[in-house]
């Protein structure tokens, strides 16, 4: 079987500017995904991607850490001249400029407090361009999210981020998981979705995301020893069940692929990639039937069908 092209599963691969977002929340109730092509604006996602090279060297020089994971602001950065991409409230990234000089981040917000330097980003979320999060709203995606759901559902700026992936920084790549079983082990809590969006193309020359492309119903064991909470699952058990049925598609910038919390991924990198991979993952809950940890969360929410929360934040 071809572990990267599209055509090895059909079945789940739909087009954003042509199939119907019903199709779609179906393909993701049975099959726990679906594959979208064209589903954001390709252009705004390469300019995004460099944003977050940008940002994560300069986060990596203020605190003196390689990072991978930050809050979604930082795909927006005033590079130079006057970039046309299209922000959440109309705000412009000249004056903006980037998430630390707008946040006036300092080194101690690494480590000191509450040892969280995303903190503040999450609760500020509705200050930020965030063209990451207005390319998704102009997409098919908030369709697909109400279809799936069958009513109100919402996402809290800290379970999104945007993330680097690098051979260099592979020890810093996710082993194979399930989205949410950090926060719960009781199935019952696992009814989100992630939207996956690589902002450069992935999967070939650069890391991409590799998946179990059908439904699953449990959880998966995690390593024996370990206490929860715990991300990711038991390697051999993974490998020996998932190994000859993963696919790892080659996906452009600009299709994204969404997937239910059961589903099983890690990310696919190999010896022979020699680019950086920048992404973007946004999670989605239901209002109704959101799980005790999501209700918890204390950052800056947007509702769909669309609609912008500000008093969750403090
Ligand atoms: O981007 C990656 O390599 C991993 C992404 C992931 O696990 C996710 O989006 O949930
Ligand atoms: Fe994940």
């Amino acid at each position: 079987m071809n572990r990267s092209g599209l055509e090895s599963h059909p079945d789940i691969v739909f087009d954003a500017a042509r199939d119907s977002p019903a199709a779609i929340a179906e393909s993701i109730r049975t099959r726990g995904i679906a594959y979208l092509k064209n589903a954001v604006n390709r252009d705004t996602a390469a300019f995004c991607a460099n944003s977050v090279a940008a940002n994560a060297r300069d986060l990596s020089a203020m605190i003196g850490k390689d990072v991978n994971d930050m809050p979604l602001c930082f795909a927006d950065r005033h590079t130079e001249g006057d970039e046309e991409y299209a922000t959440l409230f109309g705000n412009r990234l000249s004056d903006f400029k980037d998430p630390l000089t707008f946040s006036g981040m300092n080194p101690s917000w690494y480590y000191e407090g509450l040892r969280n330097y995303k903190i503040w980003f999450w609760r500020n979320g509705n200050h930020f361009p965030n063209l990451v999060l207005r390319a998704a709203f102009d997409s098919i995606l908030p369709s697909v999210y109400t279809a799936y759901f069958g009513g109100e559902c919402f996402t809290s700026y800290e379970s999104n981020c945007v993330r680097y992936q690098r051979p260099d920084l592979q020890y810093l790549s996710y082993f194979f998981h399930q989205d949410s079983s950090y926060h719960s082990r009781d199935p019952k809590d696992h009814v989100g979705l992630t939207t996956w969006m690589p902002l450069t193309d992935a999967g070939k020359d650069a890391p991409g995301l590799q998946v179990y492309p059908y439904k699953l119903h449990e959880l998966l064991p995690i390593p024996e020893g370990i206490e929860p909470p715990y991300l990711f699952a038991d390697e051999a058990y993974c490998s020996a069940r998932f190994g000859d049925t993963l696919w790892a598609p080659a996906i452009p910038a600009g299709d994204v692929i969404v997937f239910d919390n059961f589903c099983v991924h890690r990310t696919f990198i190999t010896a022979t990639m020699t680019r950086e991979r920048q992404s973007a993952d946004l999670r989605v809950f239901p209002v109704r039937g959101a799980p005790d940890f999501a209700r918890r969360w204390n950052s800056w929410t947007v509702t769909f069908p669309l609609q912008f929360e500000l008093n969750r934040a403090k």
